[in-house]
Formats: structure tokens, C-alpha cells, sequence
């Protein structure tokens, strides 16, 4: 019998993670600290209006994890672990052009992708793989070494797989079980203290720092752990005024007056931290490493792919602008190209909702046979927004980015190795769901719900 759902065991692995990285990054608990004073902030100020993204238990429990891996083979073994807790593989992200960094990986996010599962605990993880046969970044003799490196470590115990695949299978795992799996999964991500050997890390971050985090050493570990905050201007400069050294922007869209839409992210700069190092004469030395560092976002509605060629023709239109423009020119910026109000981002077909019927119908005679948009109008169905649940590439690479100290290299004159969707879905021997036809099929499902209900549809 399982006794601990995968929702649960979900909901637990984020707190256990969170106590962990807590442990590890101290700095991360001032961010969470930070964040929450935000929220109850924005909730006393807003009240019901605060949850209309999401309730405030959802958004005070919610997180992001940031993890790499280096092969295939983990990668695999990676949507395994997920999988127990709910968590399935959405949306591909290519780094590798999405950076002028050198950033060698193409990634995906594990999170649920049922909206009930997502109101209940939306975990994520966004989840990289070096892309070692990339010639651009690592030479043919290189990229040898560098996958028999990889081929060698054991990044999850055969222990642990079991009882992933056994909680997958069975919808949870019996309490016993369920202790142990969540102690071996979170000690998968626990930074190790083994000594890293110092010449073929520097070989590595010689090409990409991110390279070496993945590849120069024998673990693999949470980068970074990321709350959700409601009102993130207000979390930044609360972070500032305790003396936390923020990367210069926020990512994404300005604030402005109208609809919050997909993401805006900032950080704190990577810390350093005590690491040892196994010299080339044999000896351990202490020395540090920056590569961890604390993220914060704030959601908004998820777009449609009409809602995104918008956005990003914003972004565009805000980096042809430079750094020159002041906050409010960025808003003038990026009020040409979205609309003000959700009446607008829902009537032009842009922002993702659903439909529900009005419980105060315009009449007691049967609805018009019109469309969706007219019913809305009418008063017979009002709209909820959906928050989006996913990641952009830009974000995510100036995420990478923003805490490199150094460029890498990439010899741009050699194509690239041809690591697409299909071929990480064969890596991940599941199916990779696209983010936008999860969020089309929820609106559809609801009008289809609603329309059902007004008698304008059978069941
Ligand atoms: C992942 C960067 C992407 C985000 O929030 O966009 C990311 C990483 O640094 O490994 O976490
Ligand atoms: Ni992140």
C-alpha cells in the first residue's frame, strides 16, 4: 500500500531540499526570509486579489531547483527520480546559441503537469545535460575524456532508482520506503566535500565554467534553489538595503501598470565556497568556488504563442533600447507592444485562461449561441488566468550568464552537434510535453466544461 502519494512525496522532497540547500547557502534563507515578508506584505495590501496567480499557500511553498548533469545515462536516471515525485519532463531550452557565454547544454524542467497537481505543490527542477559531442566546445579528444570522466561516476544508487521506479509504478511509496527514498534523493544534490582535482576542473573552465561544474567533478549538486515572491521590485530592494549584493537588472519585462505575463528573475551573485582541491603533486589544498547562488522570481499569466511572439518582440525592442532607457521609458517600451488590461491579453487571443460559467447568469432563458470571447462579454462565463509554470531560454542563459566570471570559449566555426527535442525525449525514454499545448489543452478543457454546463454543447 502507499501510504506517501507522490503529490506528498513531492510537497516533502522541496521542503527537505529547501532545509538542505538552507544548510548549505545560508544566504538563501535571508532570500526565502525576504521573500515572505514580501508576500504577506503584498497579500495584506492586495487580500483575495494576491491569489488570483496562484493561493498563498502555493506560492509560499513554491520553488524552483537548478541541477546539471553529464550524460545521457543520468539524464535518464534523472526523470526516473522526477517521475516518483510527480514531476515530468516539459519544454526544451537550447543554451548553447541562447548565450554569448559559453554555456554547453541544452536543458528541460521536471514539474507536474496536471493543473491540480501544480495548485497542490508545483516543484520544478530545471534540469541541463552537457552537450559533450559539441565540437564547438569540446575537441574530439577532449570530448574522450571528458565522457569516459562522466561514464565512471555514480550520480544515483542503484537503491534509490528502485525505489524511484517502485513509487512511480505504484503512485507513492509505504512510509518506511518513502524516508528513505526522500533521504537518498535530496543526498543526491548535497554538495559533496570530496576533493576535486584541480587541473582537470581548470582544464574545463577554461572552455566553461559551466563545463566544470558538471564535468569536474563526481557529484552533482543543486545550483540554485529559487522562491517565488509576489512583488519582486519590492524584494530586490529589500535584499539591497540588507546589504546583499543583487546582479544589476531584474530579467524580463519592466514593471508597468498593466498584466504581469510569463517571468521576471533576478539574483544574488554566486558566493564562495569552501571546496578542496586535489593537487597535481598529490597534496589537498583548501580553496573556494563560485558557482551557487540564490534566485528569485516572480510569475505572471503564461502566453499564447501569439502572447510570445509579442514578448518577444518587447524584450527585442527593450535591448535595442540599451541600457539607456529609465524604468519608465522601459514600461513606455513595453506598453507598445501588450496590451493594458486582461480584457485585452484574453480578447486578442494572448494570454492563457480558462473559462468558467458565472453562477449569476444575464438571463434565465439559454445562453446565445456566440463565441467564447461574446460569452464572456455577456456575462455568462468570466476568466481566470493560468500562471506559467515554465522557463524561457533568454532568462534561463542570462540566469548562467549573470554568474560566470568567465566568458569560456566556443569556436563558432565548427557546426554544432544536432541535440534536438526528439533527441532528448529518446534520452529521457518518455514523452517531452510542450508547454504550449499543456496550457492550450487546459483552456480548451474548460471551455469545453463551461460550454457543457451553459447547454451550448453535449457532455
Ligand atoms: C539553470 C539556469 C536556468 C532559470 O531560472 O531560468 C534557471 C542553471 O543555472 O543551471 O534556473
Ligand atoms: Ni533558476
Amino acid at each position: 500500500m502507499a501510504s506517501v502519494s507522490t503529490t506528498e512525496l513531492r510537497a516533502r522532497f522541496a521542503r527537505t531540499l529547501s532545509r538542505l540547500y538552507g544548510r548549505e547557502v545560508p544566504a538563501y534563507t535571508t532570500l526565502v526570509e525576504v521573500a515572505h515578508q514580501v508576500n504577506a506584505d503584498v497579500a495584506a495590501r492586495l487580500g483575495a486579489g494576491a491569489e488570483r496567480l496562484g493561493s498563498l499557500d502555493r506560492v509560499t511553498a513554491e520553488r524552483h531547483g537548478a541541477i546539471r548533469v553529464g550524460t545521457p545515462t543520468e539524464m535518464a536516471q534523472v526523470a526516473r527520480v522526477f517521475g516518483a515525485l510527480g514531476m515530468q519532463p516539459c519544454g526544451f531550452y537550447d543554451l548553447r546559441d541562447a548565450s554569448t557565454s559559453s554555456v554547453p547544454v541544452v536543458s528541460t524542467a521536471f514539474r507536474p503537469t496536471d493543473p491540480d497537481e501544480l495548485a497542490l505543490n508545483p516543484f520544478r527542477v530545471f534540469t541541463s545535460l552537457l552537450a559533450t559531442s559539441d565540437r564547438r566546445f569540446f575537441s574530439a579528444e577532449l570530448s574522450g575524456r571528458l565522457e569516459s570522466f562522466l561514464a565512471a561516476r555514480e550520480l544515483f544508487s542503484p537503491r534509490l532508482l528502485e525505489l524511484a521506479d517502485r513509487a512511480g509504478a505504484g503512485g507513492g511509496l509505504a512510509e518506511a520506503d518513502a524516508t528513505e527514498f526522500l533521504e537518498r534523493a535530496a543526498g543526491s544534490f548535497a554538495l559533496s566535500t570530496e576533493p576535486i582535482d584541480r587541473a582537470w576542473y581548470e582544464e574545463l573552465a577554461q572552455i566553461s565554467a559551466v563545463a566544470a561544474d558538471i564535468g569536474g567533478v563526481r557529484s552533482t549538486h543543486i545550483n540554485h534553489l529559487t522562491p517565488r515572491v509576489l512583488d519582486i521590485d519590492a524584494l530586490y530592494a529589500a535584499m539591497s538595503a540588507r546589504g546583499i549584493a543583487m546582479i544589476d537588472a531584474i530579467q524580463g519585462p519592466p514593471r508597468w501598470s498593466g498584466p504581469d505575463v510569463l517571468l521576471r528573475q533576478t539574483s544574488f551573485r554566486a558566493l564562495a565556497e569552501p571546496r578542496r582541491f586535489a593537487e597535481a603533486d598529490g597534496t589537498i589544498s583548501e580553496g573556494t568556488l563560485r558557482v551557487r547562488f540564490g534566485e528569485v522570481e516572480a510569475r505572471g499569466i503564461a502566453l499564447t504563442p501569439a502572447g510570445r511572439a509579442r514578448y518577444d518582440a518587447g524584450m527585442a525592442a527593450l535591448d535595442e533600447a540599451g541600457a539607456a532607457y529609465d524604468s519608465e521609458a522601459a514600461a513606455e517600451i513595453w506598453g507598445r507592444h501588450l496590451p493594458r488590461t486582461e480584457t485585452e491579453l484574453f480578447d486578442q487571443g494572448l494570454g492563457v485562461y480558462t473559462v468558467h460559467t458565472v453562477a449569476d447568469r444575464p438571463s434565465v432563458g439559454p445562453a446565445p449561441q456566440v463565441s467564447v470571447t461574446e460569452l464572456v462579454r455577456q456575462g455568462w462565463l468570466r476568466t481566470e488566468p493560468v500562471v506559467y509554470e515554465d522557463f524561457l531560454p533568454r532568462s534561463a542563459a542570462g540566469i548562467f550568464q549573470s554568474n560566470l566570471t568567465e566568458t569560456g570559449t566556443k569556436d563558432a566555426s565548427l557546426s554544432g552537434a544536432d541535440l534536438d527535442e526528439d533527441w532528448l525525449a529518446g534520452v529521457l525514454g518518455r514523452e517531452l510535453h510542450d508547454p504550449y499545448d499543456l496550457y492550450a489543452a487546459q483552456h480548451e478543457a474548460s471551455v469545453r466544461r463551461a460550454l457543457v454546463d451553459l447547454g451550448l454543447a453535449h457532455p
